[in-house]
């Protein structure tokens, strides 16, 4: 799917978004659910190829034509597969979505949502220049986002920082590495620390904790952890390192819902604030991301845009918007509260490929 403009972060550029979109038919009912790798393994080593791969002939045979009972009784059955989050998850959202249809209830009312609507905020890609980035931000804050997330990386960090915060001396301002430094190298990033960050999101390596947790005595400024945190233990490893102040919380990369709602209860228990993280998600998606962060521990806005800031054109008929106060509404039809446009689907599909019990 074409994205309105492309999005460049420390791991690379994209311009459109390839993904995997998942359905599952049972009692005459179709759940729906998206897998959120991507074509290339920049932010996860998943890709949709290895997502395709995993689910085919891995995950279906353990259940297709299986009574499954709930999103726990799903982990049960998976849980000899190891890692593969983001594909586990694309399935456990198809059945999140089924459960609901099948009982009349909505994602939120399932996991408990209080929030009728979420705050939200937009994620900026690294542009040409400090000015240009600053009219981008411009852009949003006109449309009427009140958190702003800049992406960084080596060479483009204090200075993009410093010109947004000088532009808008009082946006709710947080920057993202998405692991593009080592303990050595973001000494650089220290001239961050008086800038009144909200917070700084993955700094160093994906599979470390421990330097974070170094960089974090450093700082005034919160660390947010979004790549290290790959379950609901690695929330706890986290936590009691002191490894960061606020976790980014994605369904996608800690394997499911299941265990996104898992670690909001643990940070909840922690008093650590969360976040609901954003992969660019296709209606499918994002319905699912708000419905999560109706929870009361999201206190943080979510990387959670309307439907326009990533598609012209999207694959559900229902599109989300931004209302005035930064915030979007969750959805309260039953399930996902979505609804599939085939012709959008088919248009944009590469491939398609469907699996039956044997
Ligand atoms: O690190 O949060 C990230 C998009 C793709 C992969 C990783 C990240 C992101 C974003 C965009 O920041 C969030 C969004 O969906 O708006
Ligand atoms: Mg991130």
């Amino acid at each position: 799917m074409p994205l309105v403009a492309p999005f460049e972060t420390s791991f690379g550029r994209e311009v459109d978004r390839e993904c995997v979109i998942v359905s599952i038919q049972a009692e005459g009912l179709v759940g729906w659910g998206e897998c959120v790798a991507s074509g290339n393994p920049g932010y996860n080593y998943e890709t949709t190829g290895t997502a395709i791969h995993i689910l085919k002939d891995f995950v279906a045979p353990l259940i297709l034509g299986q009574d499954i009972k709930d999103a726990a009784d799903f982990q049960r059955r998976v849980a000899g597969i190891r890692g593969h989050h983001l594909a586990k998850a694309g399935v456990e959202m198809a059945l999140w979505d089924l459960f609901g249809k099948r009982d009349h209830k909505s994602l939120r009312e399932m996991f408990g949502g209080k929030k009728d609507k979420v705050e939200v905020g937009v994620s900026v890609g690294l542009q040409e220049s400090p000015e240009v980035l600053v009219r981008a931000v411009t852009d949003y804050v006109q449309q009427g986002y009140a958190r702003v997330k800049i992406k960084i990386k080596p060479g483009r960090d204090v200075g993009d920082a410093t010109a947004v915060r000088k532009a808008f001396p009082n946006l709710r301002l947080q920057v993202d590495a998405n692991s593009a430094y080592s303990l050595e190298t973001s000494q650089t990033l220290r001239p961050l620390d008086p800038l009144d960050l909200l917070l700084i999101e993955q700094p160093l390596f994906e599979d470390d904790i421990w330097d974070h947790r170094k960089l974090q005595e450093q700082f005034h400024t919160a660390i947010c952890l979004d790549e290290s945190i790959v379950s609901p233990r690695h929330a706890r490893y986290a936590i009691e390192m002191k490894a960061c102040r606020v976790i980014n919380i994605k369904a996608g990369r800690v394997g499911g819902l299941s265990q996104a709602l898992e670690i909001h209860d643990l940070c909840r228990a922690q008093n650590v604030p969360v976040w609901c993280g954003g992969m660019l998600e296709t209606g499918i998606g994002r319905a699912s991301n708000l419905a999560l962060a109706s929870l009361p521990g999201f206190v943080l806005p979510g990387d959670i845009s309307a439907s326009d800031r990533y598609y012209r054109r999207d694959i559900t008929h229902e599109k989300f918007s931004l209302n005035s106060d930064s915030t979007i509404d969750v959805p309260r039809g039953a399930g996902l509260g979505v609804t599939i446009d085939e012709n959008a689907l088919k248009s944009f599909s590469l491939a398609r490929l469907e699996l039956k019990p044997a």
